[in-house]
């Protein structure tokens, strides 16, 4: 099934064409059919000669209405645009184009109506050159008379095509279905009725509705009942667990949306060149979906605004928005520019020239990666979780830098490399116990998890036991490797130094440990004796506990390695001066 919505000047044979084309009555209220104007959203649909079926949103043309039809179309993705003959292109003609360039309508039939009332050359004339200006050139044009039926045939041949010509939405989006109706049926509570535009809803789903949980009851499609519907699709959604809300709520997939009163916007003023100088009024009024929002605007730079809202919106990177001037005259052209959302999260701004910087970054951020994309994103915020990802509308499709988290690039570079500067900073500073706890190096990174500082952690840093420790700065990678292998040894057994077989099977002949020993991250207690540095501390520390003074076979034991190594340690901790020698068997800790 396909949407289409209506637009067009105020009286020039909308919601006839709609009625000759389902046979439905979209306007409903007794007022409309007595004034012969609509007033609210009409909704009436029609098999196609294709077979497909196409509902149809009928907006009115009043401008004192105009709020009304940007509910109806700001959902929908493509438009009727209908022209009388005999009264040409109108002022309302003008403002409807300008909002569905401001709300980036691309998919549009050209529909010229009342023909037995004038020939069609003229309004078709006007209407071209005003279509192409506002981006939605080169469309179809199909003449008909709502009146006597002539060219309807026509004008169903070329709705089919206009809607064979409309992108396949994804079943598996997110839902967010505006409401442009709402009302509570007695026994069966709250109906609110939407365009889908894509997604799935299917009876029994739990969604948020403004932001509360609510349950899918039953589900209804063109008056039919459904267990599941796809969009795009007109739906009537029967809830439990709300009260009656208004339109301009959003039905929507919890964790699928960022819900914000903040967000920062590329603003391209419509209906150019009339506002091109005019700069934004600081109140607005944002329409998105079928909301429309008051708003205060701040200029940070460039095109960039940012954007408070009266109150929280579902909203992704790169939806499109409308703003509107709520309080101009009358005669004036009232949609102001279509905006596109840079960020659903901007960060406050602080100290002059925060907001032109905040401009520069997401300009630059424009230019470089493509909105909405995870680059992006990632770009703006260097560090997301998979769960923030998704609610901006960019969810992962591969896995996270570390664990659930992703990382820019560039920004995780230089978190690595300020990583092995606050390790050998911390090292410097505590000559004891050089190894900096991963807790202060996530600190000192300003770093919101600890798994984000052990994944930093490869060569030249090693994770030993909860700490980090700087190995060799500027070793070959090949001998960094292996000294990281021997290190691993190590830490599970500080004093068993490796044998000359070992050391040969990694290649690190003497040269190569002598380098390990300058770099830091060895101790070379011997020609061929490495241990951990900091070992030698650690024995210290192990061999005054022992009954003094101990002999080389004690100090052995309690360590847990050889004669081999055990003679040239102690003789390492007597040169030290943290053992001292008394005989030729006994030691004390000094
Ligand atoms: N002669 C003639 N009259 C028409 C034709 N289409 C509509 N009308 C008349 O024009 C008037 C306005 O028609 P509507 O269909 O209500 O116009 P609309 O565009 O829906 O108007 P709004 O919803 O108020 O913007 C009505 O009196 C119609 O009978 C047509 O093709 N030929
Ligand atoms: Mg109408």
């Amino acid at each position: 099934m396909h949407v289409v919505a209506t637009a067009g000047h105020v009286d020039h044979g909308k919601s006839t064409l709609v009625r000759a084309l389902t046979g439905m009555e979209p306007d409903r209220l007794d007022e409309e059919r007595r004034r012969g104007l609509t007033i609210q959203l009409g909704y009436a649909w029609t098999a196609l000669p294709s077979g497909e079926r196409l509902a149809f949103v009928d907006v009115p043309g009043h401008e004192r209405f105009l709020a009304t039809m940007l509910a109806g179309v700001g959902p929908v993705p493509a438009v009727m645009f209908v022209v009388a003959a005999d009264e040409g292109w109108m002022p309302q003609s003008e403002e409807h184009l300008v909002a569905l360039e401001a709300l980036g309508v691309r998919h549009c039939l050209l529909v010229v109506t009342r023909s037995d009332l004038a020939g069609p050359a003229g309004a078709v004339e006007q209407a071209r050159p005003r279509l192409d200006a506002a981006g939605i050139g080169g469309v179809e044009a199909v003449t008909v008379s709502g009146r006597t039926g002539q060219g309807l045939p026509e004008l169903r041949q070329a709705l089919d095509r206009l809607v064979s010509g409309l992108p396949r939405p994804d079943p598996a989006a997110e839902v967010r279905l505006w409401v442009d109706r709402a009302f509570s049926v007695t026994g069966s509570g709250t109906v609110i009725t939407g365009t889908l535009p894509a997604g799935t809803v299917s009876v029994g789903d739990e969604l948020l509705l403004a932001g509360e949980p609510v349950r899918v009851r039953g589900l209804e499609s063109l008056k039919e009942p459904r267990d599941t519907v796809s969009g795009v699709a007109r739906v009537a959604v029967n809830l439990r667990g709300h009260d009656v809300s208004g339109r301009g709520e959003a039905l929507v997939t919890p964790g699928g949306w960022t819900y914000t009163d903040l967000i920062d916007v590329s603003v391209r003023p419509a209906g150019a060149p009339r506002h091109e100088s005019a700069g934004l009024p600081r109140r607005l009024t944002v329409h998105v979906g079928s909301a429309a929002v008051a708003a205060e605007a701040r200029h940070l730079g460039g095109s960039v605004v940012r954007l408070r809202l009266a109150r929280p919106l579902p909203l992704h990177l790169g939806d499109v928005l409308l703003l509107r001037d709520p309080g101009r005259d009358r005669s004036e052209v009232r949609v102001l520019a279509g905006a596109s959302v840079l960020d659903v999260r901007p960060p406050a701004l602080g100290r002059r020239g925060a907001a032109r910087r905040r401009a520069a970054l997401l300009e630059a951020a424009l230019l470089e990666t493509a909105v909405p994309g995870m680059a992006y994103a990632l770009r703006l915020h260097r560090l997301l979780r998979a769960v923030d990802l998704r609610a901006m509308g960019v969810p992962p499709d591969a896995p996270g830098t570390s664990g659930e988290w992703y990382a820019d690039p560039g920004h995780w570079k230089e978190l690595g490399r300020r990583l092995v500067e606050e390790v050998r900073r911390y090292a410097a500073g505590h000559p004891l116990e050089p190894a900096m706890p991963v807790e202060a190096a996530r600190h000192r990174l300003g770093l919101p998890d600890r798994r984000l500082v052990t994944s930093l952690v490869r060569p030249p840093l090693a994770l030993h036991a909860g700490r980090i420790v700087a190995g060799p700065a500027g070793l070959p990678e090949p001998v960094a490797r292996a000294v990281e292998r021997l290190r691993r040894d190590l830490a599970a057994r500080p004093f068993q130094a490796p044998d000359a077989g070992r050391l040969a099977g990694l290649g690190l002949g003497p040269r190569e440990l002598a380098a390990a020993e300058r770099a830091g991250s060895l101790l070379r207690v011997a020609e061929g004796i490495v241990l951990l540095p900091g070992a030698d501390v650690r024995a210290a520390a192990l061999l005054s506990r022992l009954p003094q003074p101990f002999t080389v076979s004690q100090a052995r034991h309690a360590l847990a390695t050889t004669r081999r190594v055990v003679v040239p340690l102690l003789e390492h901790l007597d040169r030290a001066g943290l053992t001292e020698r008394l005989d030729e068997v006994h030691r004390r800790c000094r």
